[in-house]
């Protein structure tokens, strides 16, 4: 994709060891970037935010390929900064951030599990610097953290972060249901609470699934406080339509469908991006979003399970998708797989 809007964002993703050999010029293109590798590659140092996180690649018969790199480029001028414990830059249009946070240096305290103490404390942090930077929309967060399904204090890790996350939105005046940000939240495999985002200074439209109850009114078996994300946001730059699709999962109504069954939960979760994809494209003056045209990420719980997602994949959409495969926790723990997209944005080096 050409045209001025493709050069405001641009998605690339690099194998490991191709980061070395960019030139000078290709790093000042560099809005940020998430590496997944396992261990996390954390001797990759970068002027760019990068957020280096610890999780498996599912295609592991590629051996020279263990780890890859989601690359958000941006053609404006970039100007990069630190907030507390976040890096970021950002241009005229759009800022990306992250942070990584140790759960070992949380004061502990008997009424806040120390996930949700963080969770709170980073998305405030968070929306300060994006309220003093005046980049106030978040397109997409990505939230990953270790044993996201185990239990502690109680309650479950992935509804500890809910509830800080929650926090946070409301102390800063945030509105926790509709206009919320599209997301994901995956388990890695070691390291602390890690986030990354990006923002936008002009407003996004968040859309939610028809078949699916909106994640922000989840009912309370679920966890005390809902999650805080919309099904999809949608933002135009530059009279571009660029759509940011959250993790998606095999739920339809509120509950996991087809358990132990990674065929159909494919397939459920595919026929969610599906609507999702129609109801943006109902947002839009041409309806631009193709399953076949998007760039997906997708989260499998047991690598073993890849084959069958690729093929369950490549019969839905029609085509073999841009995607990368890694192997992670999703959030319930009946649900084995979790697929997000973007789109509108160019692309370059997929596989
Ligand atoms: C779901 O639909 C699956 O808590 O930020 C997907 C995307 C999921 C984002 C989040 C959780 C989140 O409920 C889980």
């Amino acid at each position: 994709m050409t045209g001025s809007a493709g050069e405001l964002l641009r998605l690339e993703y690099l194998p490991l060891q191709r980061l070395g050999a960019q030139s000078e010029a290709w790093h000042a293109s560099v809005l940020g970037g998430i590496g997944y590798a396992q261990p996390a590659s954390t001797h990759v140092s970068a002027a760019w935010p990068l957020l280096s996180v610890n999780m498996h690649l599912a295609q592991t018969e590629i051996e020279t390929e263990a780890a890859v790199y989601e690359i958000w480029h941006s053609a404006e001028k970039l100007t990069e900064g630190q907030h507390g414990d976040i890096r970021y830059r950002h241009g005229d249009t759009l800022l990306f951030g992250c942070l990584s946070l140790d759960e070992a240096t949380m004061p502990l305290d008997d009424t806040h599990a120390p996930l949700q103490a963080m969770a709170e404390a980073a998305y405030r942090q968070i929306f300060e610097l994006l309220a003093v930077s005046g980049f106030p929309a978040v397109l997409r967060f990505w939230n990953y953290f270790p044993a996201i399904n185990r239990v502690s204090h109680a309650i479950e890790r992935y509804r500890q972060f809910n509830i800080g996350r929650q926090d946070a939105f409301l102390a800063q005046g945030r509105s926790v249901i509709d206009n919320v940000p599209a997301a994901c939240a995956l388990g890695s495999a070691g390291g602390g609470l890690q986030i990354a985002f990006l923002a936008s200074r002009q407003s996004s439209l968040s859309i939610e699934n028809p078949r699916q109850i909106s994640a922000f009114n989840y009912p309370s078996e679920y966890g005390p406080r809902s999650p805080s994300f919309s099904r999809a946001s949608l933002v135009n730059l530059a009279g571009q339509p660029i759509l940011f699709i959250s993790g998606t999962a095999s739920i339809v109504g509120h509950r996991s469908m087809h358990i132990g069954d990674i065929t159909a939960q494919t397939q459920e979760s595919l026929r969610n991006i599906a609507s999702v994809v129609e109801q943006a494209n109902r947002q839009t003056a041409t309806a631009p979003f193709r399953l076949a045209n998007l760039a997906y990420t997708v989260y499998v719980r047991h690598a073993d399970d890849l084959a069958s997602v690729q093929r369950e994949m490549t019969a839905f959409i029609g085509t073999p998708p841009n995607a990368v495969f890694l192997q992670a926790d999703v959030c319930r723990a009946d649900l084995l797989v979790e697929i997000e997209a973007s789109g509108g944005h160019a692309l370059a080096g997929a596989n």
